[in-house]
Formats: C-alpha cells, sequence, structure tokens
C-alpha cells in the first residue's frame, strides 16, 4: 500500500515534451519520501482506494514540484535599511561598498552576532519563503569574511533544515568581499580563503560548494581561479557570481571548471551564452537584484535561449541588493523585467534550480523515483504562477512524503 494518493490533480510534471509537463487528470502516488506514480489516472495499477491508504480528491488543483530557491544569503545579521535611504538621495551601490558600508556593514553586524541569533534572524525569511511552497534552498555564507564566522554561517544554514521541514544547500562565499583587516590586499585574504576557510569548510563537511564574487567591487577572475583550484582538490562544486555589475569574463572561466551555475549574468556577452550550455552550467538569474539596484541591462536571454543554457531564477534574498523572501514574486519579475515566459520561469524555480543545486537526480519535477516535495495551488494552470503579484495560491506543501 501507498502511503498517499493525490487524485483529479493538473500535474506540471516539468518532465516531457508538453509545454509545462501538463498532465491534466493526473495522479501521484506516494509511499515513504518518494513519488511512486506520476501520470493520468487512468494509467494507475488499480482503484485507489486498493493503492493508498490516504485517496486525497485535488477536483483538478494544481500541483508542481516543490519549488527551489538556489540562490539566497538568507543567514546574515542586522538590516540596510539607511543604506537604501542613502541610494534613494543619490548614492550609488558601489559607492557604499567603497567607502566601507555595504556587504561589509552587514559583515560587522554578522561578526557580532551568535549563532543562535543568526538562527531567529533567518527564520523569519525563511517562513516567508516556505509558505509559498519551497522545498529546497540554498544559503550561502559571505557575511563573515573570517574564518570562524564564515563556519558560523554555515553551522546556522545547517540548522535552518532541523528547525523547519525544507532541505538546505550551504555554499561558502567566503570571497565575497575583501574584509577590513586585509583591506588592499586582497591576495592575502584569498590565501587565508583557500589555505584555511576553505580547508575547514571542507573537512567539518559544512559546505555543499563554493561561491565567489566576481566584481570590480569583488575579486579578479584570476583570484577567484585561485579559490576554485582549492575548491576543486577538495571534491567541492563551484558556481560564481559573475558579470552582474559589469563583464570580467567570469562565466566563461566558471564554465571551465564545470561549474553547477554562474548567476545574475547582466552583462555577459551573447558569445558567451555557448560556453555555458556546453559546460552544462546553468544561468541563475535573479531579477530581485535587478529591480532593487534599478539595473537597465539584461541578461542576454535571447543568446541564453539560443544556445540552449538551463536559466534557473532565484530571490538572492540578502540585505543589501534583494531583500526578497518571495519566490513567486521571482517569478513575475522574471517574466515582466527578463520576458522570461511563464513555463521557463516555472522550469527557473524546480527543474533547473535542481540542476542549479546538483539536486536534479532527486529533486526538481514530478516524477516517479524522486523525493515526494510537491506543491498543491489555488489554481488551474501554471501560468496563475507567474501572473499574480502578491497573491499566495498555495494550497497544501507536501515535504519528503509529508503533507
Ligand atoms: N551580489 C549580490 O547581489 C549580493 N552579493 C553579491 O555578490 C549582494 C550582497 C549585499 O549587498 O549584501
Ligand atoms: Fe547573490
Amino acid at each position: 500500500m501507498w502511503d498517499t494518493l493525490l487524485m483529479n490533480a493538473c500535474l506540471a510534471t516539468l518532465k516531457g515534451g508538453a509545454p509545462y509537463g501538463l498532465i491534466s487528470e493526473g495522479a501521484v502516488g506516494i509511499a515513504d519520501e518518494n513519488i511512486v506514480f506520476a501520470g493520468p489516472a487512468r494509467d494507475l495499477p488499480g482503484q485507489p482506494d486498493a493503492l493508498a491508504r490516504n485517496v486525497i480528491d485535488l477536483d483538478g488543483a494544481l500541483v508542481t514540484p516543490g519549488l527551489i530557491d538556489c540562490h539566497t544569503h538568507l543567514v546574515y545579521a542586522g538590516d540596510r535599511a539607511r543604506e537604501f535611504e542613502a541610494r534613494l538621495v543619490g548614492k550609488s551601490y558601489e559607492e557604499i561598498a567603497r567607502e566601507g558600508g555595504g556587504i561589509l556593514s552587514t559583515v560587522n553586524a554578522t561578526r557580532a552576532a551568535s549563532e543562535d541569533a543568526l538562527v531567529e534572524a533567518a527564520l523569519p525569511r525563511l517562513d516567508a519563503l516556505l509558505a509559498e511552497g519551497v522545498t529546497t534552498i540554498e544559503i550561502k555564507s559571505g557575511y563573515g569574511l573570517d574564518t570562524q564566522t564564515e563556519l558560523k554561517m554555515l553551522r546556522a544554514a545547517r540548522r535552518l533544515a532541523d528547525e523547519r521541514n525544507v532541505r538546505v544547500k550551504t555554499t561558502l562565499l567566503a570571497a565575497h568581499a575583501v574584509p577590513p583587516e586585509f583591506k588592499d590586499r586582497p591576495d592575502d585574504y584569498i590565501a587565508l580563503v583557500c589555505d584555511e576557510i576553505l580547508t575547514e569548510a571542507a573537512q567539518q563537511e559544512l559546505a555543499d560548494a563554493v561561491d565567489g564574487f566576481c566584481e570590480g567591487i569583488g575579486f579578479s577572475r584570476a583570484q577567484i581561479e585561485r579559490v576554485f583550484e582549492k575548491a576543486v582538490s577538495l571534491g567541492l562544486s563551484v558556481k560564481l557570481h559573475a558579470e552582474q555589475l559589469s563583464d570580467l569574463g567570469g562565466a566563461v572561466m566558471a564554465a571551465r571548471y564545470g561549474a553547477l551555475s554562474a548567476d545574475h549574468l547582466e552583462y555577459l556577452k551573447p558569445e558567451d551564452a555557448a560556453a555555458l550550455a556546453d559546460a552544462g552550467t546553468v544561468a541563475v538569474l535573479l531579477p530581485g537584484a535587478f529591480y532593487y539596484l534599478r539595473e537597465t541591462r539584461m541578461p542576454p536571454m535571447e543568446a541564453l535561449r539560443e544556445a540552449g543554457v538551463p536559466m534557473a531564477l532565484a530571490t538572492d534574498c540578502n540585505p543589501g541588493t534583494s531583500p526578497l523572501t518571495s519566490l513567486l514574486l521571482a517569478m513575475n519579475m522574471g517574466c515582466t523585467l527578463f520576458r522570461m515566459t511563464p513555463e521557463e520561469a516555472l522550469a527557473g524555480v524546480t527543474r533547473n534550480g535542481a540542476k542549479a543545486l546538483g539536486v536534479d537526480a532527486n529533486a526538481g519535477t514530478i516524477e516517479t523515483g524522486k523525493r515526494a516535495d510537491l506543491c498543491v495551488w489555488r489554481a488551474r494552470h501554471p501560468s496563475e504562477l507567474s501572473y499574480t503579484i502578491g497573491h499566495n495560491p498555495l494550497k497544501m506543501r507536501i515535504f519528503n512524503g509529508h503533507l
């Protein structure tokens, strides 16, 4: 006997040839934590009541994979509301960063906070995401910039998975900014990242991947390559904040390292999309940051599409450039600001989000054998998820087979 059988569902499986992998009059069977049947109800191997202990009639409601937010900086202390004010009277994000505000102001607050305080501060943000159906989230460090605080952030991120029903993937982003102690000595800081922070994080199994900020106000391509070399030698996958504010060729370099993803990409040259496609590197688009910084240059969407680069969408939830805790709003922004189709937006927070985290064997589509992470929506068609603003149609969230 299966545990649960969802009947009379409109399934957006995100798999197969039909748009959204749509199956109307669909059914999903769940046993333990896994999907054991997904398809048209007429293909069920028996009568519903004989198949499962708990049969639920969804009356045609939409079912999607559980949502995946594959790029967040969810764990941090403090806020940057005053910086928001400063930007509104004319200061740029880069100016604020160069004056020691920006990322470094969050670094000060995060260093001063206890691990418990970081968990407490992150929980309301996490809860907002879960309320919209997120079942897997990536969380980066990067506001510690010293060994102790980077590890504290990663431990806090891991603890969130004990506090709530959610899968957490952690990413070490020690190469986010140059800390004040290393002012004007970025290469010495990169040495600390490689020789100590990365090694410790790997040894304590606190990081699932390694990220960097390749940017004028971050690190050069050569500096990030040193971090990637070390990460690869420790068996960790890599990803990169690339081409957000300028083109330093970070995405192509990341692709050379077989990166899971290259993120932002507003300044990516159209001809560089092919390198991402060849490496299977996912383009993670972050319209929240684009919106919040009032950027005007769009990622090269047509080139990404033509090259066949898988596109994911995420909140980039962070205190400076994207204080956004709604993945549904990110989907709408992906459509309105980046001209994604609602189908691309949904694939971006499911199938391709899973690929960006290297968890596509277990998540991201509704398929037999995958974990039963599912959302049931008060909606009839998947385009509705991208269509509304500020409306949360989530009806039921199923995590690891549990309703
Ligand atoms: N790019 C971003 O958008 C965030 N980090 C990064 O490398 C911003 C982080 C912040 O401003 O706190
Ligand atoms: Fe980011």
